[in-house]
């Protein structure tokens, strides 16, 4: 009995594909290019599905690389216009709502790689040309290259290489950390915007309604976002608001 329950015990410690994930993808690329982006309505989404499923089967979820995602990435390219993009770092709702309201802004979730994947998980198994559902790699306990964390930080890093004219950031200015050097924004985004077509960033820091006691842009935390930008030769804003401004421009 020990034995058998140790046999079948889950090979992870992160939650398994998503059910039905490729029926979820073909669905999810169906409405994003027949409803939400009409510009991309001659893109096969039938091959995108394969190629999103081929990216992480009968591989190891522990040695995933951006390269396994090419096929998939090249079969969704995008171009954002100059002055449109929007990051957003532990303020994903805040984010999402703001672009909601104004259709002509994207967050990576309102392109169509990163509106696939938003909130799905998915690994395969080096021995099947299944996914497995049953568990997949969590990134602490069992190793960072799995196929989801290898996906974002490789959609990140190219949404901010693309990023042209003014890009803006939406932060959480409840929390004590708004700018977090060790997050996808503070490690990979940031690093990645390129001086000689960004013009500038501008953060919103977003705060709970009823007052923060003083200004969340004088804090430490934003100024080393300050400062990384500087270095960088980005110009940089900052605002701060209660609730969602009703446009990001500065
Ligand atoms: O680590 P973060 O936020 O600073 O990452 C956010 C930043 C955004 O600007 C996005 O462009 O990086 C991009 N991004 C996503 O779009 C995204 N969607 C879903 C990064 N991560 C994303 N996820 C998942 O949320 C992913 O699993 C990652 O680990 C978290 C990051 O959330 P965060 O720490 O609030």
């Amino acid at each position: 009995v020990g034995v058998l329950k140790w046999l079948q015990r889950p090979k992870w410690n992160g939650r398994g594909t998503t059910d039905n994930f490729a029926g979820m993808v073909l669905e999810r690329c169906n409405v994003y290019t027949q409803m939400l982006q009409p510009a991309l309505r001659n893109v096969d989404c039938q091959k995108i599905q394969e190629a999103f499923k081929s990216s992480s089967i009968s591989k190891n979820p522990c040695n995933i690389t951006e390269e396994d995602y090419q096929p998939l990435v090249k079969l969704t390219t995008q171009t954002i216009p100059c002055g449109k993009t929007v990051l957003w770092s532990k303020a994903k709702e805040t984010a999402h709502e703001y672009t909601r309201g104004d259709r002509e802004m994207f967050t990576l979730e309102d392109t169509l790689l990163g509106y696939l994947a938003d909130g799905l998980t998915w690994c395969g198994d080096a021995g099947t040309s299944e996914m497995n559902y049953r568990s997949c790699p969590h990134w602490k306990k069992d190793c960072p290259n799995n196929p989801v964390s290898v996906f974002w930080k490789m959609a990140s890093r190219r949404f901010a290489d693309a990023a042209c004219g003014v890009v803006y950031v939406i932060l959480n200015g409840s929390i004590s950390n708004p700018f977090d050097e060790n997050s996808t924004f503070g490690s990979v985004e940031i690093n990645n915007l390129r001086p000689e077509k960004v013009q500038a960033l501008h953060a919103w820091v977003i705060h709970d309604v009823g007052g923060v006691p003083s200004d969340p842009c004088m804090t430490s935390s934003i100024n080393k976002l300050k400062s990384i930008t500087s270095q960088r030769k980005i110009a940089f804003r900052c605002r701060h608001n209660a609730g969602l401004p009703h446009s990001l421009r500065i």
